[in-house]
């Protein structure tokens, strides 16, 4: 039995030897127990809420906090494979999660890129309470286009992208909520945070190469071929792709429906909860071959992919940014990885032993 439980027993105990107010003290710390949070965690924060179905839970995620993880990141220049941005940039992300308490690997394989390129991939994994059995995978690829194909002006599509949102966004979520766990408590599952390296590769639209279409991802490829510890099974994952851009809505993505549908419905469930509906529309977005197919398809963990839908965008249904040289900190948005952080918070609290 808890202490506060035993303790209101025995003070009842003390006041009176009557049996009955024994029992009555105990139905109403049952009952109290149960209103708090129908989360699997044990959130302070909410304790004096009445009962509902779910409540929100977990720590307060803080958006400036996340977006300074973005703007770090950008900071060391594009994070283009091979060059020593990426190589410095690698090395500061594994080191917030590291001061961050987390058990961190470096899974470095060289890797053959569509045309050939020798590509020194690292996919950076961080582990909160390893020892634990019951886990959640949250992942997001941290390398950057080398080349703005999708720019409007064509002078710009052998340019690098800055990557603000496609790469330092995720992963700025991820360190943000690593952050949270390191002084969190009420947390019943172990985290796995999974940065993926070489996830944008993939043939640009100027060259001749026909995309078998496994030329993106190739480090998730790697990884779920040869993931960090043998055997690994979490309960499941999620992907976040781009989620800190201007207007972003996240409708729900085909593979993601395919193969982890449940899922999607436990992320969308507390994304309307916490008051973040309008930025998970119920609705079905496209089907994106990203990181999380892999990770479904080789790996076998159902896997989703928060990754942004623009309905009306005409240069790309990933936003008008995508693939630009204009996907940068002027283009991101503190209330979309508000949405999202807060979101991925209330799916961990909410998991139960
Ligand atoms: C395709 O363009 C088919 N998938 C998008 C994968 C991606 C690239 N995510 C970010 N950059
Ligand atoms: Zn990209």
């Amino acid at each position: 039995m808890p202490a506060v439980a035993w303790r209101l027993l025995s003070a009842a105990g003390k006041q009176n030897k009557n049996i009955f107010v024994m029992i009555k003290t105990l139905l109403a710390y049952i009952i109290i127990s149960a209103a708090l949070c129908a989360c699997g965690g044990k959130n302070k924060a909410n304790d004096t809420a009445g009962a509902s179905a779910a409540e929100p839970c977990g720590p307060v995620f803080n958006a400036d906090s996340a977006y300074s993880y973005c703007a770090a990141q950008c900071d060391f220049g594009p994070r283009v494979m091979n060059s020593e941005a990426h190589e410095r940039c690698g090395e500061w992300i594994a080191g917030r999660f590291e001061a961050y308490g987390m058990t961190v690997t470096r899974q470095k394989a060289v890797l053959r890129g569509y045309d050939g390129t020798q590509l020194k991939s690292t996919n950076i994994i961080a582990s909160h309470k390893p020892e634990r059995k019951e886990r959640v995978m949250i992942c997001a690829h941290w390398d950057t286009r080398p080349w703005a194909d999708n720019d409007p002006d064509s002078a710009n599509h052998r340019k690098p992208v800055l990557g603000a949102n496609d790469g330092a966004s995720g992963v700025a979520v991820m360190l943000e909520v690593a952050r949270l766990l390191s002084s969190a408590d009420s947390l019943s599952v172990g985290v796995d945070f999974v940065c993926f390296d070489a996830e944008d590769w993939g043939v640009p639209s100027w060259s001749d190469v026909r995309d078998d279409g496994n030329s993106f991802a190739l480090g998730a490829q790697y990884w779920a071929a040869n993931p960090h510890v043998k055997g690994y099974k979490p309960r499941f994952g999620v992907l976040l792709d781009m989620v800190g851009g201007q207007g972003a809505r996240f409708y729900r993505e085909a593979f993601s429906m395919q193969y982890a549908p449940g899922v999607v419905e436990k992320v969308w469930d507390a994304a309307e909860l916490l008051g973040f509906g309008s930025y998970f529309p119920v609705e079905n977005g496209g089907m994106i071959s990203d990181d999380h197919v892999p990770v479904n398809q080789i790996a076998g963990i159902p896997t989703i992919d928060i990754v942004p839908y623009y309905p009306e965008c005409e240069a790309s249904s990933f936003g008008p940014t995508w693939h630009t040289v204009h996907d940068d900190m002027s283009h991101i948005d503190r209330n979309t990885l508000q949405a999202v952080g807060q979101t991925v918070v209330q799916v961990l609290f909410s998991e139960g032993e």
